[in-house]
């Protein structure tokens, strides 16, 4: 557990496994993960306003307009109140980290660097439980039940934006806006890269640098 609160925005590709990461780390040190991409899937799913807005972009795999996304992120935030976070999937471009920066105090930012190619093998295999965010993955993280989610036994989806058309398109995009975020972090001091073609390769050096931080 985290002795003071450690509030971390986590950056990487499309399938980086920055939803992965980021569930490793809030089991073993107790914090929240806010995941934009599954906050508005369970809106989809809901059919709710939000969820009706939200849906064609994603399908694209274009941004959510920042108006939306923001206003979304940034109330999550304040329900999550004074706990440690991990933010997976927010801020997306320079508006959102501006718009996060004039609210909260962000501690690091735990970039994924993974090549792409590795990344496009990866979301071929992806199954969701799109209802709890839930991810599995044929070969890495497989359901117990193949088809059926570990904790529901509901049937897992494969996402719409995974097609690999669409995955090229966001790729794209990710390298497009997220550069200048990444730099605008790293001028702050705040970055800390993570290389490697695998979660079990990068684990390790992940939890040196939580229980440095932790102890800071
Ligand atoms: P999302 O949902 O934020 P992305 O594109 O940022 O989507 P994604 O696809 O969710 O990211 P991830 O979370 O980085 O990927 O990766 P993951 O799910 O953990 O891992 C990918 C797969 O690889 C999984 O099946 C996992 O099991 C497997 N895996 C992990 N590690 C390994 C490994 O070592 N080996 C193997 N073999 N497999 C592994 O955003 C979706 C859309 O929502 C909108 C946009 O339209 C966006 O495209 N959106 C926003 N729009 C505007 N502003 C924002 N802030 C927005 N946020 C989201
Ligand atoms: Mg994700």
């Amino acid at each position: 557990m985290y002795t003071k609160i450690f509030r971390a925005v986590i950056i990487g590709a499309p399938g980086s496994g920055k939803g992965t990461i980021s569930e490793l780390i809030c089991k073993n040190h107790g914090c929240v993960h806010i995941s934009t991409g599954d906050i508005l899937r369970q809106n989809i799913i809901k059919n709710t306003e939000l969820g009706r807005k939200a849906k064609e972009f994603i399908a694209a795999g274009k941004l959510v307009p920042d108006s939306i996304v923001t206003k979304t992120m940034l109330a999550r935030i304040t329900e999550v109140g004074n706990r440690s976070y991990i933010l997976d999937g927010f801020p997306r471009n320079i508006a959102q980290a501006q718009a996060l920066e004039a609210r909260e105090q962000i501690d690091a930012v735990i970039t994924l660097d993974i090549p792409h190619d590795v990344i496009i093998d990866r979301v071929k295999h992806r199954w969701i439980h799109a209802p709890s965010g839930r991810v599995y993955n044929i070969g890495f993280q497989d359901p117990k039940v193949p088809g059926k989610d570990d904790v529901t036994g509901e049937p897992l989806t494969q996402r719409e934006d995974d097609k690999p058309h669409v995955v090229a398109r966001r790729l794209e995009l990710y390298d497009e806006l997220m550069s200048p975020v990444i730099a605008w972090y790293k001028e702050k001091g705040l970055v800390a890269t993570f290389k490697g073609k695998e979660t079990k390769e990068i684990w390790p050096r992940m939890e040196l640098f939580l229980r440095d931080r932790m102890n800071a």
